[in-house]
């Protein structure tokens, strides 16, 4: 039986993959951090299924004695500051978490566990506002793939650029089994909720909950809410960003590209994603005819509070290289994503 370490395993990625993992018959075994509130909810239902045991990878003696111990065959590095917003006010700890956090396993396994093969999680961030063009008589596609150039903007990006070259000189210099996956937006009902996928889902959810015995979807504003019957009112969703485009997959096709690379000959990162990319606005547009409104503007707010200092304008991966070396392919479309999500969001409140 083969084991396989997984870092960040309350996080979304860590779920799926973990139950991905167990089908395949491995010995899963996760790191989770100390917090002082229960934080197994999006693994609760495999959890016994798991050997969850604490750490920090920030701290090296907590990450030396855990891959000297069970010397994993895989180890899968998800744990993160992974909320770019937040790396700008955040900058040192995310580099901590997300940078030197890889050092300590990447020393880890050099020192006493050589033959581990490594996933490092990088992300499509690195490339920030740069992209490659290509032009047909009927088409312009702006793309990133293994070829693009990187042009981080932000701590959280810069952070995961530092740790995708170390990815390479560890490759390199150390003859190890390591490589990243530059991979691209991916979401789920599993979504922290401070993303701007679930947090536009999360509300539809919330919102439908009150409109649930009304005869029609309130519509009057007063102020920044939307004004219902009997005085009561709802908060409008505050957005930042909307004109922003992100290329968005399912969580659960990106852990099977995760695994893959593992599974492959030689060590190589790959660029994955769906190859399509939508704006935010369309996101919007998407969610909201899930509950039969089409005027999504009529109940936003654009609030400055969420605009960043530098944001990522526009994301689409070209991802032919996995998909011809590996075999990878997504199967859960935009709008089958969009639906999921809703759905979920609106079963749980
Ligand atoms: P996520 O839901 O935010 O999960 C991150 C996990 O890391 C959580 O379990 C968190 O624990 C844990 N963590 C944070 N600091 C830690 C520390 N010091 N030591 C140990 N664990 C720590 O992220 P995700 O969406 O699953 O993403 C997984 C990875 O892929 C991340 O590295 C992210 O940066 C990267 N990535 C994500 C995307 C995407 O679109 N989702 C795209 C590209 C790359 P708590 O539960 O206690 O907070
Ligand atoms: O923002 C805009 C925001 O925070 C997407 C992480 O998983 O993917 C994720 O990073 C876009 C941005 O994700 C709000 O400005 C508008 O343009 O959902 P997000 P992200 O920044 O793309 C990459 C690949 C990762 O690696 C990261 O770990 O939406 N936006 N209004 C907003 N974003 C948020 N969060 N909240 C808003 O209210």
């Amino acid at each position: 039986m083969n084991t396989a370490l997984i870092t960040g395993i309350t996080g979304q990625d860590a779920s799926y993959l973990s139950e991905f993992l167990l089908e395949k018959n491995y010995k899963v075994v996760g790191i989770k951090r100390r917090t002082s509130t229960n934080t197994l909810d999006r693994i609760g239902h495999i959890k016994d299924d798991i050997e969850i045991i604490d750490g920090d990878i920030s701290d090296a003696s907590s990450i030396t004695g855990i891959i000297s111990h069970y010397k994993p065959d895989e180890i899968y590095n998800l744990a993160a500051q992974s909320h770019v917003g937040i790396s700008f006010n955040q900058p040192s700890y995310t580099f901590d978490v997300n940078t030197v956090g890889l050092i300590n396993i990447l020393e880890s396994v050099r020192t006493f566990s050589k033959d581990s093969k490594v996933y490092q999680a990088s992300s499509s961030e690195i490339f920030g506002n740069s992209f490659d063009k290509l032009e047909d008589s009927f088409h312009t596609v702006y793309y990133q793939d293994e070829n693009t150039c990187f042009n981080p903007n932000s701590p959280y990006a810069i952070s995961k650029l530092a740790s995708h070259y170390l990815v390479q000189s560890y490759r390199k210099g150390y003859d190890l089994f390591v490589c990243a996956g530059i991979l691209h937006n991916h979401e789920s009902p599993r979504r922290g909720e401070n993303f701007v996928t679930r947090k536009i889902t999360k509300w539809i959810g919330e919102f439908s909950k009150w409109t649930k015995n009304m005869e029609r979807v309130p519509k009057t504003v007063v102020g920044d809410s939307i004004a219902g019957p009997n005085d009561r009112a709802f908060p409008k969703l505050r957005l930042g960003n909307i004109k922003a485009k992100r290329d968005w997959s399912h969580s659960k096709d990106m852990v099977k590209a995760m695994w893959m690379m593992l599974q492959a000959d030689e060590p190589k990162d790959y660029v994955v994603g769906s190859d399509c990319t939508h704006s935010v606005e369309d996101f919007l547009t998407e969610a909201f005819k899930c509950i039969n409104i089409d005027s999504w503007r009529d109940y936003i707010v654009i609030d400055s509070k969420f605009h960043r200092p530098n944001d990522v304008e526009h994301l689409c991966a070209k991802s032919s290289l996995i998909r011809q070396e590996l075999g990878w392919q997504p199967e859960i479309s935009f709008k089958q994503l969009v639906q999921d999500m809703v759905e979920s969001d609106i079963k749980w409140h």
